[in-house]
């Protein structure tokens, strides 16, 4: 019933050499410097994002997965039989556990991510799990544009994008891969979305700054990854994880910070830092209802059901196309 992950190889190969490369150089040469946050994800940037999940502070994991342990029933009613579900990135593959475990006779499984390891990982699992359901995994940057493999015909699209990762893109982006996913899953679509609520700024501060260190070592373990994969020469002992809640913009900010004036090569440039100046290496904005009508209404989507925590920290939204 898997099909094999072809396309996962090609994706990992050449192609996506040259497109990281071309990130990055367009990141560090620009002023801010920035750089993307899917860079985060390659195999070790995993394991650590899968270790802060797991962090005291990190509360949003434990929120989602006790929202869609405690409603996924009403989401399965809401959902309706026989649904494609297409996962924009599937990660670890735990909580889709939860949808094909509630869902009645789920046709298809499409996981789409950007870390091959993982991917193919969770593919391989996942059909042998459950082994009526087409498992038709996809290796990509979902936030480009994608066509989705062949589905069941019939079969009603389920898109799926838990764990806040709406909240990295700026609202405006948001609402635009947003309207994206509403044209791929058609007018009789419906999209499942985990969104992190906008709360006081000491506990939001704590997720993105732990005791142990584990977001500072995911941070920057992307400029390891430049030195493994872009010859680069970061030293990484001179950079700093800064991470903090700006109020007026609603959002997390991450940076890395050079603790000195320095100059780094990356991919055979030159990018020179003074001392204080930052990489901006993540956004991650905190939705209040008002910003989540609002992204949601510009893609095209209605709120239909709402359901959120014992704790009130987190949201998982039912959205359908806008009659
Ligand atoms: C992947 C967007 C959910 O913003 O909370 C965790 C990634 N960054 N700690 C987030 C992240 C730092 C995360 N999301």
């Amino acid at each position: 019933m898997t099909t094999p992950l072809r396309s996962t190889l090609y994706h990992a190969g050449r192609g996506a050499y040259r497109a990281v490369r071309e990130d990055v150089l367009h990141g560090l040469l620009g002023s801010p410097k920035t750089l993307p946050a899917k860079l985060f994800y390659d195999a070790e940037g995993a394991r650590l994002f899968e270790q802060i999940c797991a962090l005291d502070e990190y509360y949003l994991t434990r929120s989602e997965l006790e929202i869609l342990d405690r409603y996924v029933g009403e989401i399965a009613e809401l959902a309706g039989p026989r649904c494609a579900l297409v996962e924009y990135g599937s990660g670890a593959g735990i909580k889709v556990r939860l949808l094909l475990d509630a869902l009645v006779q789920p046709a298809a499984y499409v996981p789409i991510d950007i870390s091959h390891e993982q991917l193919s990982r969770v593919a391989r699992e996942l059909s042998v799990d459950y082994p009526h359901v087409a498992i038709r995994p996809l290796c990509t940057d979902y936030t480009r544009r994608l066509r989705l493999p062949a589905l069941p015909s019939g079969a009603r699209r389920l898109a799926f994008f838990p764990g806040s990762t709406i909240g990295n893109f700026h609202p405006a982006e948001a609402a635009a891969f947003l309207g994206r996913v509403r044209r791929a899953i058609g007018t009789d679509g419906a999209l499942v979305l985990g969104v992190d609520r906008r709360k006081d700024a000491g506990v939001l501060h704590a997720a993105y700054n732990d005791r142990n260190g584990v977001t500072a070592a995911f941070n920057l373990n992307v400029l390891a990854r430049l030195n493994r994969e872009l010859d680069a020469d970061f030293d990484l002992s001179r950079f700093r994880h800064v991470a903090f809640f700006d109020p007026a913009t609603s959002r997390i900010e991450m940076h890395l910070e050079s603790a000195m004036a320095q100059v780094v090569r990356v991919a055979g440039e030159v990018v020179t830092f003074e001392r204080g100046e930052t990489i901006w290496t993540e956004s991650s904005y905190k939705y209040d209802m008002a910003l989540l009508d609002r992204v949601a209404g510009a893609a095209g989507f209605d709120v239909d059901r709402l359901w959120s925590d014992e704790g009130e920290r987190f949201w998982v939204a039912f959205l359908t196309p806008a009659r």
